[in-house]
């Protein structure tokens, strides 16, 4: 494992499931966290949290990625020590309903589409040139197996993640020839807050996706992400799939009777 001890580390979503839990994997290692999220009380709970648990400082970044304007200025303007990134995890998403593509809310389509694939787009736009120029940088982006495979009613969804898997294939070719790695981290079924965020805060219905099963936590992404992060620099994770034994394809889950 390379120490990546003292590495700036921004996370985009960082106030719930995966990121959060990234934040705290690499904060753990003596990474220095930039914790960005919207949800600002969230985020100060956890930098006290990161300071205590761990000793190390953390910045809080109040940020809403399909803010383009927004993005840009304040991915170019964080104060020392914190505007060199080091390593960047492009978390932050989510879906919207789960409807037939011909019954389903524009507006859920937009959000997922800004966020998901405009919202990853401005973040990498505004912090890879500075990697690049100081010849050095990792971009994780959180993917999903919804991009590998769309299932009924994911429709606009998949073709988000399916997006995020192109574009981390591009930014793979086109960083080429640097030292800046780009690797995709695809997660199966993970208990967080994402079901409750796509059904609106139906938690009886985000409790089903769950059940009988066991899922990945946020956790055992986190390893994943961390391990990414810490290999040697000759050695590029391009992209991980990582499933619940529970589950071995977008729909395909076995679930206790
Ligand atoms: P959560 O709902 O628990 O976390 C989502 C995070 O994204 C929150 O921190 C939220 O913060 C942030 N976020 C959402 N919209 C914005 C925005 N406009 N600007 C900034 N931050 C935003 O879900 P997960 O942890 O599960 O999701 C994290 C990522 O993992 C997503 O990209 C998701 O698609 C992906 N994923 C999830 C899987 C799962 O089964 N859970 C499986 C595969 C991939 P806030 O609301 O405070 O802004
Ligand atoms: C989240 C996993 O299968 O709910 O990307 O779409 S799934």
């Amino acid at each position: 494992m390379v120490s990546i001890q003292n590495q700036v580390v921004l996370v985009t979503g960082a106030s719930s499931g995966i990121g959060m839990a990234c934040a705290k994997a690499f904060a753990a290692t003596g990474a220095k966290l930039i914790l960005a999220a919207r949800r600002e009380d969230r985020l100060q709970t956890l930098a006290t949290a990161l300071k205590d648990e761990f000793g190390v400082e953390s910045y809080v970044l109040v940020l809403d990625v399909c803010d383009r304007n927004q993005t840009q200025t304040q991915l170019n303007s964080l104060p020392e020590p914190w505007s060199n990134i080091d390593i960047l995890v492009n978390n932050a998403g989510l879906s919207r309903g789960l409807n037939k593509l011909h019954e389903g809310s524009i507006q859920d389509w937009e959000e997922m589409i800004d966020t998901n694939v405009k919202g990853l787009l401005y973040v990498t736009r505004a912090l890879v040139p500075g990697m690049v120029e100081r010849q050095q940088g990792h971009i994780i982006n959180i993917g999903s197996i919804a991009g590998h495979e769309t299932y009924p009613n994911g429709n606009v969804y998949c073709a988000t993640k399916a997006a995020v898997r192109a574009i981390s294939e591009g930014l793979k070719q086109d960083l080429l020839g640097t030292p800046v790695r780009v690797s995709s981290v695809d997660p199966g079924l993970v208990e967080t807050e994402f079901s409750d965020v796509r059904f609106r805060g139906d938690t009886d219905r985000a409790e089903k996706v769950y059940q009988n099963l066991t899922p990945l936590t946020p956790e055992d992404v986190a390893d994943v992400v961390l391990f990414c992060a810490t290999r040697p620099a000759h050695v590029n994770l391009s992209e991980v799939l990582l499933l619940p034994t529970d589950q071995s394809g977008a729909t395909l889950v076995h679930r206790r009777s």
